[in-house]
């Protein structure tokens, strides 16, 4: 079983960056080969800082580490170390429908968000997301609701170059999501109709990992909740549901197990209060991790670059095989598998 999921180097990591993709790493880390890449080739899809973005990739390797990633038990690596993954991207181009790229929500979202470029880097950044996940052949990918469609595409992408060039064999692997069953789609304490983002959330909206206990109690006391008082999950309480599944996730319970926890709370004062603690309390090492982590970036650079040597070796192995059946270059492989 192999696993595979990017994670963007842009911006401070947030509480739905957290639940829904971070922890899940870690956890799915002992249940296969795992790769995670620090995906800097796709920040550069939107206007950005050079100098901040190689910051930011120390700063994410700091984080994912502190939050329980282990370079032992896992490759970490950054996008731009391997080479296979912008190769494999424009091969896959062919295989890839214009018009789908043109209906995907993110484009839509983000290329209306652009002041100054709408890069032709946003529109292909889907196949790009395909090819980091196809040229490890991975089976699943952990990720959070939001990246559903970008699954779904790239699954698509497998398939149609399998049936295009595998003449009856699976060349790439069509991978599975694993969305989270709780916490895939954490909500912007302000606007709990919205997910919480790192481009669309307010700063009042959004839990930092990085907070400190104080602005996290802030945050959570100034979320927004809905009409009546009861503490239960439904589609009119966008808001208290939100809050019910944080403290789930953060005490490692069910949603029904807090609703009957709070079942004697004296109002939502008490849900958001629970909630802060025991945030802050799961964020806590975290923090802590990090700031020992952070300074120390020749070791970050030396975990980024062995990982990348050990992705490359599976990446090469796959483009070779992808090269082969697109009818690049002498087709060295294909020569030898089919003599006897
Ligand atoms: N609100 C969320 N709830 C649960 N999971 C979430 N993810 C993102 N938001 C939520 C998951 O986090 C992973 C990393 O996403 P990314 O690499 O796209 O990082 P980002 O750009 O910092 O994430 P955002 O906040 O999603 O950015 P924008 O503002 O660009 O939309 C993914 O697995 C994602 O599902």
């Amino acid at each position: 079983m192999r696993i595979f999921s990017g994670i963007q180097p842009t911006g401070t990591k947030h509480l739905g960056n957290y639940i829904g993709a971070i922890q899940q790493f870690v956890t799915h880390q002992d249940r296969g080969e795992a790769l995670y890449c620090i995906v800097d080739l796709h920040a550069i899809t939107v206007a950005y800082d050079p100098r901040e973005l190689r910051r930011s990739v120390y700063d994410l390797t700091a984080l994912l580490i502190a939050a329980g990633l282990d370079p032992a038990r896992c490759m970490l690596f950054r996008q731009s170390g391997v080479p296979q993954h912008a190769e494999l991207c424009w091969l896959l181009c062919s295989v890839t429908e214009l018009g789908r790229l043109q209906r995907m929500h993110q484009f839509r979202d983000k290329s209306v968000a652009q002041r100054e470029l709408v890069s032709a880097g946003l529109l292909v950044y889907p196949v790009l997301q395909a090819a980091d996940v196809l040229a490890y052949r991975a089976h699943e990918v952990p990720v959070g609701e939001d990246q559903r469609e970008h699954l779904e595409l790239m699954r698509d992408v497998a398939r149609r170059f399998n049936q295009r060039f595998g003449d009856g064999e699976e060349v790439l692997v069509v991978p599975e999501h694993r969305i989270p069953e709780i916490g895939a789609r954490i909500m912007d304490l302000q606007d709990p109709t919205r997910k919480m983002s790192t481009t669309s959330s307010s700063v009042e909206g959004t839990v930092y990992v990085l907070d400190e206990p104080d602005a996290i109690s802030k945050k959570f006391r100034r979320a927004v909740t809905d009409s009546g008082s009861e503490i239960v999950r439904s589609p009119e309480k966008p808001g208290v549901s939100n809050l019910i599944e944080i403290l789930a996730v953060a005490r490692q319970v069910s949603p029904e197990q807090v609703e009957a926890d709070m079942a004697s709370a004296r109002g939502y004062g008490d849900l958001k209060v629970a909630t802060a603690e025991a945030v802050s309390e799961m964020l806590a090492p975290v923090r802590e991790r990090y700031v020992e982590l952070r300074a120390d970036e020749q070791r970050l650079e030396a975990i980024l670059r062995e990982g990348a040597q050990r992705a490359i070796e599976i990446a090469a192995d796959t483009l070779a095989d992808v090269r082969d059946v697109m009818g690049l270059g002498p087709g060295a492989k294909r020569r030898e598998r089919s003599v006897p």
